[in-house]
């Protein structure tokens, strides 16, 4: 552990200091605002003091640099989170306590950032997390977005989008590099000259913006090792200020240089898995990737000069989805036109460095460019990209057998547009799923042919969650019960939690398992009530799916389970159920009709159910509003029940579901994503398991005989009268009824097999409900699955990351 105050007094004489120099007031005059600035502009001076130690050591050492390239860090608050990586949370917030403040009231006035969609971008920010705690030179690249993810509001059941404006009151974390900026163009021509009998290339006539690095610290938990995240903010290249326009009054067309040049980072595209066909998403993702090329490479050149021959041995790329597919040929261009490298040799060096993971199946996920867009806004990266399918279609025999298939599959060019799938895999020395599933998905369908010929670059790494952010910093209570059972080494190392296996014999540590489970849906409920109005009670089951909405994902089974547990309940005195809290949250794409619909139909649901006094004591439904990082810590400690629903197949990993199983939920699920890889740990006796597995529905699909209809017909009590409320009143009171819904399942005939896995879920779900009637043994199988959860720890990904791919 390094430390960064010997004592309270020294924290005490460096905040008042802060304080002082930040707001130009005592500490006992500052307000709750300026007290959580200052405090965060504290760590961060400190974090960053050990930034630069950990950089000239790793300098010092030669370590390779790990360049982690995303378009999305979902990285959450970090004040808390720093504090208890640096070891001083005690010691903090004693002292904030002595001098009359609370800590957890100044983390709570930390804006959370959403610089993400979900998993995939918090993914990155558990790697970052990992990288530090590591000791990985590891570094995150990515956009400044002025507004993150949109503020999600629920009016009258429906979703509504506000903007996210998280840098308002400043963002204490963050520092401007301007000296660091980067000229980045866009469009123009190329043009071809001739140089010592060298063809040489240029754009000319590009316009240009700046790229202006953002730096944020990553703080590793022991605190030795700090690296950063470096954010990119687009501003115009020159000031153009038209003072004759802006003095006729025209105030917006006399800046309007600044504001075409600041659209490129002023959203994060609010589409989960795809559909980002927009100029301004194409700038974006040119933009972090030039900046980012450009700035690793100046760092390279001030260490090692331009020996371009070694750079894979000192530099990993590593590409998080195909956002940052631009990595290989903007790499290219700057090898071949500014340091003057012939094709082969670059290339070389190209394909030793870069890599890539793959995040998704969804074909509508898979990003295409239209050609003629693509090269009018980068002439050079495309005229790279023909050169590089030219060579890949060159290199294919012709004489073998079915070629023509394999290069119509894995073409990066094809049908007038850019496959950025086909070439992150090209430029790239390894391939890798998120799952074990996942994997087999890309090896045996979506990227077959690839896998054909070059197996060996393909490989697994499974996903993984922080345990400190995840458990440590969001459940309390539960972690120091774990700490006195088996002391704090599962902080450094989470394989660790499985010295808690013996514990489940003993009755008395079971019970405490109990209760701060209890203390947690207790918080939750708090919270609820504070957000929503809505009082939920802590002695009932906490069910618990809080994630993207998405078809796949299939929040509507949840709901339709829960419509047909409120129609046996009104209808049937033979129907027995433990008291249940149904919570869900998440947003959907503001463009997603059908998801958005679903969320609407959960609160029209919640508003029947929470009214009707016949149930209402028995099941309750809630939706929490605006799911981020930060409520998310306060709703898996709290969840007993981790639905995890997917269709077979669909859901590449899902990371929800091991944080839900670190904090002791049991999963009910399909063997889908890692579900199947807790399942493999955990044993399927502690989850609840359900539903048709990847190979039944690729059979029922090769078969094509399903017909929802069918399904109807055959259960008119159950399944007919579930859909039939979609459009007969029942819940049309709040907003109107779901006609939309109905169609989807029934004429456009259940394309994610909702009522065919219907059956097997209720039961599942029955099955666990039951099950909780004997607080002991749910309290043991709540801790079998927390025990076993060590492996889902980012850091044992990253470590295989480090060991497999990166060779850091
Ligand atoms: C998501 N992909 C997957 O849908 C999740 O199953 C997975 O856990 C996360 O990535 C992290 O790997 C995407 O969001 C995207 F963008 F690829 F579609």
């Amino acid at each position: 552990m390094t430390t960064i105050f010997q004592d309270k007094e020294q924290f005490i004489d460096e905040y008042r200091l802060v304080v002082k120099a930040f707001t130009g007031k005592s500490f006992e005059e500052a307000g709750a605002t300026d007290r959580y600035q200052a405090l965060a502009r504290l760590i961060a001076g400190h974090a960053r003091d050990i930034a630069s130690e950990s950089f000239t050591e790793s300098s010092r050492k030669h370590k390779k640099r790990v360049y982690y390239f995303s378009i999305e860090f979902l990285i959450g608050r970090l004040l808390d989170n720093y504090l208890l990586n640096f070891g001083i949370r005690d010691l903090v917030a004693e002292a904030l306590a002595d001098m009359g403040a609370d800590l957890d009231e100044l983390c709570e006035l930390e804006p959370d950032p959403a610089l993400g969609n979900g998993g995939l971008g918090r993914l990155a920010a558990c790697f970052l997390d990992s990288m530090a705690h590591e000791g990985i030179a590891g570094y995150g690249n990515g956009m400044r977005y002025r507004y993150g993810l949109f503020k999600q509001e629920i009016v009258n059941g429906r979703q509504h989008e506000v903007a996210d404006e998280w840098l308002s009151g400043g963002y204490p974390w963050e520092v401007r590099r301007q000296d660091r900026a980067v000229r980045i163009g866009f469009g123009g021509h190329v043009v071809t000259r001739e140089k010592n009998g060298r063809q040489v290339y240029s754009v000319e006539g590009a316009s240009e913006v700046l790229a202006v690095p953002y730096d944020i610290p990553v703080v590793g938990f022991g605190g030795k090792t700090v690296n950063k995240l470096r954010v990119w903010s687009a501003e115009p290249a020159e000031e153009h200020f038209d003072l004759e326009t802006f003095n006729h009054g025209d105030y917006a067309r006399a800046d309007a240089d600044r504001a075409n040049a600041e659209a490129i980072s002023a959203i994060l595209y609010p589409n989960d898995q795809g559909e980002h066909g927009r100029l301004l998403r194409l700038k974006q993702e040119y933009l972090f990737v030039a900046a980012g090329i450009s700035s690793l490479l100046r760092t390279y050149r001030e260490e090692y000069g331009s020996d371009w021959a070694h750079l894979s041995d000192r530099v990993a790329i590593h590409t998080n989805d195909t956002h940052p597919a631009m990595c290989g040929p903007e790499l290219m261009r700057v090898l071949l036109d500014e340091e003057g490298l012939e094709w082969d040799e670059a290339w070389e060096i190209v394909t030793k460095t870069v890599s890539f993971t793959n995040h998704t199946i969804l074909p509508e996920a898979l990003e295409r460019w239209p050609i003629d867009t693509f090269s009018r806004l980068l002439p050079r990266i495309y005229q790279i990209i023909e050169e590089i399918n030219r060579r890949w279609a060159e290199s294919f025999d012709t004489a073998a057998e079915g070629w023509q298939e394999h290069f119509r599959n894995t073409a990066i060019l094809w049908d007038g547009e850019v496959r950025m799938a086909n070439l992150s895999v090209i430029c790239s020395h390894s391939i890798n799923g998120v799952a074990k599933l996942h994997t087999e998905i890309l090896e045996s369908t979506v990227l077959r042919d690839f896998y054909a010929l070059t197996p060996k670059k393909f490989n697994n790494k499974t996903n993984g969650i922080s345990p400190r952010r995840f458990l440590a910093e969001a459940n309390p209570g539960y972690a120091s019960l774990i700490s006195s059972a088996i002391g704090t080494g599962w902080l450094d190392d989470a394989s660790e939690l499985e010295r808690l296996l013996p514990f489940k014999q003993d009755a008395a540590f079971l019970e405490k398992v109990g209760a701060t489970k209890l203390e947690n849906k207790a918080r939750l409920a708090r919270y609820v009530k504070r957000e929503t109005g809505l009082v939920i009670d802590p002695a009932s089951i906490f069910d618990v799916q809080v994630k993207r909405f998405h078809a796949y994902k299939r929040q509507l089974l949840n709901v339709f389970k829960v419509i047909d547990l409120y129609q046996r309940l009104t209808t049937d005195p033979n129907t027995t159920i433990e008291p249940t809290t149904f919570i869900f949250s998440g947003k959907a794409a503001s463009s997603y009709t059908f998801a958005k619909e679903v969320i609407r139909l959960i609160n029209s649901v919640a508003d029947v159910v929470n009214k009707d006094p016949r149930v209402n004591e028995l099941i309750k439904v809630c939706f929490i509003p605006n799911f981020r990082v930060s409520n998310a810590q306060l709703i898996y400690p709290a969840a007993e029940i981790s639905e995890q629903i997917s269709t077979a197949g669909k859901e590449a990993s899902g990371t929800s579901n091991m944080k839900l199983m670190m904090n002791g939920a049991l999963t009910l699920g399909t063997l889908d994503g890692a579900n199947i890889e807790i399942v493999d740990l955990a044993g399927r006796e502690n989850e609840g398991i359900f539903g048709l597995t990847k190979p039944e529905v690729q059979e029922l699909k090769d078969k094509g005989n399903y017909l929802a209809w069918d399904l109807l017909n055959d259960d008119p009590e159950r399944l007919g009268r579930v859909v039939g409320s979609l459009t007969d009143g029942t819940f049309s009171k709040l907003s109107g009824g779901f006609e939309s819904i109905r169609n989807e399942v029934m004429i456009n005939n259940d394309p994610d097999l909702v009522l065919l896995d219907f059956h097997s879920y209720v039961d599942a779900f029955e099955k666990l409900n039951h099950d909780w009637a004997n607080r002991t043994l749910w309290n043991r199988r709540a801790l079998h699955n927390t025990a076993m959860s060590g492996w889902f720890s980012s850091d044992r990904t990253i470590r295989e990351y480090r060991d497999e791919i990166w060779g850091a």
